[in-house]
């Protein structure tokens, strides 16, 4: 699927081995603690598309399915969440059969819903020190001339990023790093990738530790890839740093974005200044923000519910995120309030939830999902308007994106669950006309713009509020009863 459909769609990040198990079992344990397999597959997975579905969301990334390292370490532990390839020819046997990966595609296209596979290939993966590699346990890249020497990355030295080892030791599963610039690995990669997209019908990717490659590689692998949406990992908070990735790859992952969102949300006395000169920053220096993949949580960060339990906090941060510019991704476990810290966790098995669909951000998430799905089919510029901060000060940030009578204006706080905010939003800001209806959608109120355009808000219990024509409502099944 091109970058420019992939726009439009809204994505839920699966970690294969933690969402759904074959026997659809929602007791099975599974101890984050233990680095171990959990037992997730592909079947489990397709069992629970309507679970997903259900939320509003129109494609899936799952987690690396090359065949992996066997075994466990003592530090690391092992490889369930798929980054520690030792054969890129075979699948990972504990995920299911190539069938299984064939029914889950086959499935997702019968729904209209689209498939994205994080691929590595920046490394291998082995248990055992850095000077202990076992090469020939490689396929291929079966002897140590594939692979630059170790060494420890000096993160302040792009060369050291791009060609030390991103983990070097002697008690833990290292990770040997290709030599990503030699014309040989370079060829492995472009033809395995074309080969894959087809046997699978895979959609688009999700690039792992993109800044550990030289930029020169993605053009090429973007082109034997035909073309397809490619996302970028750069973990990184510098938004100059980041956006330089688009000019050779067609979206990346939005740190920087991430790390101010939660800066400003975290607590009552939040970061709002930089998180409004942010998106004006990344705003300035992307090539096309609408291509970035925004998102709150994933695996490798502490959930959002780690770092606060207000509710109201988690909400603006969700419809900040899903409503800026952007593909929404969210990481499985954030409908259900998850809470995990830092890895592994961040990384609970989603059956212990019993998948409730009545839960308060699994509602929340379908909402923000439904209105951005109807602003999109209501203007085909919305997502190519720059959404940007019309207000702010020091609680309390006002968004706009999309043109005059089409706008979604969202206004978001952190004053938390016990705190109360008023403002009124200006004609000027908004772009609301004398007397126009509109829909807060969130609570599903209406409301009217003064005789000058302008509207008086409340933000009781610390809620957000997310305004949109009720006119442009029509037909959506957003708030039937207004
Ligand atoms: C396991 C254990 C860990 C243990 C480690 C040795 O082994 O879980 O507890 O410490 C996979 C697994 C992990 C596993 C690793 C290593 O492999 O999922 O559980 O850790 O064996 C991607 C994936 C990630 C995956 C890999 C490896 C890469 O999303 O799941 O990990 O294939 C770096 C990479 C990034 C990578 C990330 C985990 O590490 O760049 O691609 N993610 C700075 C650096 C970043 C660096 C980050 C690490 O630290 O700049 O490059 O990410 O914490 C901001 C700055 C940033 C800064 C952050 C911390 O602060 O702007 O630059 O990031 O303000
Ligand atoms: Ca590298």
């Amino acid at each position: 699927l091109s970058p420019s459909a992939w726009r439009a769609q809204s994505i839920y990040q699966v970690l294969t081995d933690r969402f759904a198990r074959t026997d659809l079992s929602t007791s099975s344990p599974c101890n984050t603690g233990d680095q171990d397999y959990c037992g997730g597959t592909y079947l489990g997975l397709i069992s629970k598309l309507d679970y997903i579905q259900g939320m509003g969301f129109t494609a899936i990334w799952i987690s690396p399915i090359v065949k992996n390292i066997d075994g466990h370490n003592a530090a690391s532990g092992s490889s369930y969440h798929g980054y520690w390839a030792q054969d890129i020819y075979s699948l990972n046997p504990n995920f299911g059969t190539a069938d299984d990966l064939k029914s889950l595609s086959t499935e997702l296209k019968k729904r209209g819903m689209y498939l994205m596979v994080d691929v590595v290939t920046n490394h291998m993966a082995y248990n055992g020190g850095s000077s202990s590699v076992d090469y020939g346990s490689f396929n291929p890249f079966s002897n140590s001339g594939y692979f630059h020497a170790p060494c420890d990355i000096d993160y302040s030295n792009q060369t050291s990023i791009e060609t030390c080892w991103e983990v070097n030791g002697s008690n833990t599963v290292v990770l040997p790093d290709l030599k990503t610039e030699d014309s040989g690995v370079r060829s492995i990669w472009n033809s395995w990738i074309q080969d894959l997209i087809t046997t699978y019908g895979i959609d688009g990717l999700r690039i792992d530790s993109a800044k550990h490659q030289e930029k020169s590689f993605y053009p090429q692998f973007s082109d034997a890839a035909g073309g397809l949406y490619m996302v970028g990992e750069v973990l990184d908070g510098n938004p100059s740093y980041v956006a330089d990735y688009q000019n050779y790859m067609d979206g990346v992952l939005d740190y920087p974005s991430y790390y101010w969102i939660t800066a400003a949300f975290k607590s009552t006395s939040g970061d709002i200044g930089s998180l409004a000169s942010g998106v004006n920053t990344l705003k300035s220096v992307s090539k096309d923000t609408s291509l970035l993949g925004s998102f709150l949580e994933n695996h490798d960060q502490p959930r959002f519910a780690s770092v606060t339990q207000d509710m109201s906090l988690d909400k603006n941060a969700i419809a900040f995120t899903m409503l800026k510019d952007g593909i929404p991704i969210i990481y499985q476990g954030q409908e259900q309030h998850y809470s995990g810290s830092g890895t592994p966790n961040q990384r609970e098995a989603i059956w212990l939830s019993g998948y409730s669909t009545a839960s308060t951000l699994y509602t929340f998430i379908s909402t923000l999902n439904a209105l951005r799905s109807q602003a999109i089919a209501q203007d085909s510029t919305y997502l190519s308007y720059q959404a940007y901060p019309v207000y702010s000060d020091s609680n309390t940030i006002v968004m706009r994106k999309g043109y005059t009578g089409y706008q979604v204006i969202g206004v978001y706080t952190n004053v938390g669950s016990s705190g109360y905010k008023s403002l009124t939003l200006t004609s000027s800001m908004t772009g609301f006309t004398a007397g126009q209806s509109l829909v807060d959608v969130l609570s599903c109120t209406a409301f009217t713009a003064d005789y000058s355009g302008n509207l008086a808000v409340t933000l009781s219990s610390g809620l957000p509020r997310v305004f949109y024509p009720l006119a442009r409502l029509t037909g959506s099944g957003i708030c039937p009863s207004l």
